[in-house]
């Protein structure tokens, strides 16, 4: 597009104002103020650890982690997840806003020591966990950085992904070609990162599969995989040669797989845990046989 050609009928006033919703996918529930907006006192369930989830990128993270911490056996890692439904503004509910300011999934409260600690922001709740347990983060001093590079390399990343390219191709009322131009350079680029560095790594630390990969994959690895904003053809996905070969390794494990259900309220009935108290749900409480035990009685 040509400088003569961008559209120039808008002009910022001096003061900004919220006149109404701006438009787009989720215009419902952005504002341009934070706080609670009703008073919702959120559920607590009988285990050590409570989360308050969606089966978005950002909430699979964390779900994959707890679900890999209890297949290594940490038992202290077992979890409620509550489901904030965050299109009917759960998120700015009271009890959720004292568990995050920040009014967005996931957030986590761990009742371990007694006394209830909240910890919000998917990439500080990985690391919790992770130095908790003692798990998926090298403890070697020559190796955890790296690890922790990959971990913050993410959280500043995607939102340029999520926030940028996938609400200017997928969820903008119309399509402008600046934004869809710059952010899908900048999401090329950075899936270029990925792809040169696996191609010597058979993860993101090398050969421990760690909470840097736990972090990526959820949007990184969708991306490739279709599984967000429809955009592979369009990105030319397929040309990620190992990040291909990653995204397949990583939704292979067991873990991975139940992490993804949990939360999850669209796709394949079957492949979605609504709510999760116990590791039997799995078995028994995916929205398919919800619906068949309801239908039936
Ligand atoms: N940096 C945050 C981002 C979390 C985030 O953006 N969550 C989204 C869903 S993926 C959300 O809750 N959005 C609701 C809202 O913006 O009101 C994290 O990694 O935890």
């Amino acid at each position: 597009m040509s400088e003569q050609n961008y559209p120039s009928s808008y002009e910022p006033a001096a003061v900004w104002k919220w006149e109404n919703e701006n438009g787009g996918q989720f215009a419902s529930i952005n504002r341009p103020t934070a706080g609670p907006t009703h008073d919702k006192v959120l559920p607590v369930g009988k285990h050590p650890l409570q989360l308050y989830s969606l089966a978005t990128p950002n909430g699979v993270k964390v779900t994959v982690l707890l679900e890999e911490l209890l297949a290594l056996g940490f038992s202290g890692a077992e979890y409620d997840a509550w489901l904030i439904t965050i299109r009917d503004g759960e998120q700015f509910g009271s009890g959720f806003v004292e568990a995050n300011p920040n009014s967005k999934i996931p957030a986590l409260m761990d009742h371990s020591s007694g006394t209830p600690v909240r910890v919000f922001e998917s990439g500080a709740i990985l690391l919790h966990l992770a130095e908790k347990f003692g798990a998926f983060l090298p403890s070697d001093p020559n190796k955890r950085p790296e690890c922790l590079s990959w971990l913050f390399w993410q959280m500043g990343s995607a939102p340029y992904l999520g926030g940028g390219f996938g609400h200017f191709y997928s969820y903008a009322p119309f399509k402008i070609e600046y934004c869809i131009d710059r952010f899908a350079m900048e999401v090329k680029r950075q899936l270029d990162v990925l792809d040169r560095h696996l191609a010597d790594n058979q993860y993101m630390c090398g050969e421990e599969y760690t909470v840097a990969d736990m972090a990526i994959w959820p949007w990184y690895g969708a991306l490739v995989s279709n599984n967000v904003y429809s955009a592979a053809e369009f990105l030319d996905a397929g040309s990620y040669k190992h990040m291909a070969r990653w995204t397949e390794e990583i939704a292979a494990r067991d873990a991975v797989k139940r992490g993804r259900m949990v939360n999850r309220t669209s796709g394949p009935l079957e492949g979605q845990l609504r709510e999760r108290h116990d590791a039997s749900d799995f078995a028994s409480k995916t929205q398919d046989k919800i619906e068949a035990a309801e239908g039936g009685s």
